[in-house]
């Protein structure tokens, strides 16, 4: 099976050049000018077009059980959606509920994820701890190439890590050259904030964002970023939404400290009114956390983005229906929390990032494959366009145009929040392990043939970061 495309200009997170290139059994196998077919190759004329890696989603929930619930789409229809959007591999979350043992929660994830349609890895969240959790982090990473745990620091009475949970997770991450990954939200102070809301009668979902204002993430944030610092261990912040938590993350990396920061393309775009829309359907439908904030707060995620503050692009992809979100009609504490996007985060990014002028090409590709396979290392087979690495491509033509909506989408999901934005730039096919798995709007994506992705322990980040305690160089500036 091989496949040669032609015309092409190679945009790569280093560089944009004309090329053309042949992929064979899967991987690419020759990069350059004028190369010549070997007569049974698929041509796929990429002239005017962008060749650019695959994207790379690095937080979705396909099929998650949550809040009494399951998410509506799983890892087929998921997978589809996002490769119809430009997206070619996924990394979704092994969550073991307390006490749950975690090896049979990650077989578990491992059977649903086998109806994938695109390549897949999984970070597993540690909800709980014991000597057991402790061992199995180590089955983890030797034997299943698990390198990320996350830990949400929100969702009190479900599956919220505290602080006990964080400094034993982190401190054996940090033996075992793993990442650490957080959620950062103050669960208690939700709580709180939560009961004081439904106290005052507001039930609606008007009362999500105000259980979790700007400053319950930021503290957090910066909990999970000091204990990460006095642990000695690389940190990964989920969904960063907010001034409060992108300022921990400044200062932590403007004083050395290896922490990284993901962004939603919805907290890049959408902003809280939506809350105050008077149809509880739509305002319920955009009931995620971190909540949609103030319009400062997009413009400020935007700078950090283009600062290099933020290092990825992702979608929190975790869909719940209208009759689904209904569950917290009398209280919005139960309104299932999640929203879609996988689809349309490639193209939003392209038009808001590119078109825009906030972001060059080279930098798209970055925030939206490249960064996140380096940092959850599966860079090079991942996140290039090299020899040798998965033929994970999109062909993007510039000037094609799409309106966003649930009446089109292929996510199985009755709403989408980007519903009737306009984009400009878009991918004209998909091509996965080195097939067309999408092409102008026919679909030939196949159940089953994403491959689960082993990621190595102790990425190249992780050797610095040890050089750097060993030298005992100081984590933070030396202070006056
Ligand atoms: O918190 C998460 O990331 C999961 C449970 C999806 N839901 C959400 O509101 N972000
Ligand atoms: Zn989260
Ligand atoms: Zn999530």
């Amino acid at each position: 099976m091989s496949m040669l495309i032609k015309g092409g200009t190679l945009v790569t997170a280093e560089r944009t050049y004309r090329a053309d290139v042949l992929c064979e059994n899967g991987q690419i196998s020759a990069i350059g000018p004028g190369l010549r077919e070997t007569g049974k190759a698929e041509i796929i004329d990429a002239g005017g077009c962008y060749v650019m890696p695959g994207g790379i989603d690095p937080h979705t929930h396909m099929e998650l059980p949550f809040m009494g619930t399951v998410a509506s789409d799983d890892f087929f229809t998921g997978t589809t959606a996002g490769l119809v959007g430009g997206t070619t591999m996924i990394i979704d979350f092994v969550i073991p509920n307390p006490q749950q043992d975690i090896m049979e929660a990650y077989h578990q994830w491992r059977g649903w994820a086998e109806k994938a349609a695109a390549d897949y890895s999984f970070h597993v969240a540690i909800t709980w701890w014991d000597e057991s959790v402790h061992k199995a982090m180590e089955t983890l990473t030797r034997d299943y190439g698990v390198n990320s745990f996350k830990h949400f620091m929100a969702y009190k009475g479900a599956i919220m890590a505290d602080d006990e949970v964080l400094v034993n997770s982190f401190g054996r991450a940090r033996e075992l050259g793993a990442l650490c990954t957080v959620h950062a939200e103050n669960g208690e102070l939700v709580f709180h904030l939560q009961q004081k809301i439904l106290e005052q009668g507001i039930t609606g979902p008007e009362g999500h964002p105000l259980s979790r204002p700007p400053e319950v993430e930021g503290e957090a944030a910066n909990r999970a970023i000091r204990i990460a610092q006095v642990m000695n261990v690389p940190l990964y912040v989920v969904h960063t939404s907010c001034i409060d938590a992108l300022q921990a993350i400044s200062r932590a990396r403007n004083e050395g400290q290896r922490v990284f920061g993901e962004v939603l393309a919805g907290h890049l775009l959408i902003d809280d009114s939506v809350y105050r829309h008077p149809d509880w359907d739509t305002a319920a439908a955009y009931v995620m956390s971190p909540p949609f904030r103030p319009k400062q707060h997009q413009e400020a995620l935007w700078r950090g983005l283009q600062a290099g503050l933020l290092q990825t692009t992702a979608t929190d992809h975790c869909c719940f229906c209208a009759p689904q979100k209904q569950m917290g009609r009398d209280d919005f504490t139960r309104i299932p929390n999640g929203t879609g996007g996988i689809e349309d985060r490639m193209h939003l990014m392209w038009h808001h990032g590119v078109n825009s002028g906030r972001l060059t090409p080279n930098e798209f590709v970055a925030v939206t494959s490249t960064n996140a396979a380096k940092i959850f290392n599966i860079y090079p087979r991942k996140g290039s366009i090299s020899v040798r690495a998965d033929a994970d491509l999109v062909i993007w033509d510039p000037e094609r145009d799409k309106t966003i909506s649930r009446d089109t989408h292929y996510q199985n999901v009755d709403f989408n929040i980007f519903e009737g934005m306009t984009v400009r730039g878009v991918n004209a096919v998909t091509i996965s392990q080195g097939k067309v798995v999408y092409q102008d709007g026919e679909v030939r994506s196949e159940r089953g043939s994403g491959r689960y992705i082993k990621r190595p322990v102790y990425a190249p980040y992780y050797e610095a970061l040890d050089k750097m305690a060993r030298n005992n160089a100081p984590a933070a500036v030396a202070r006056e």
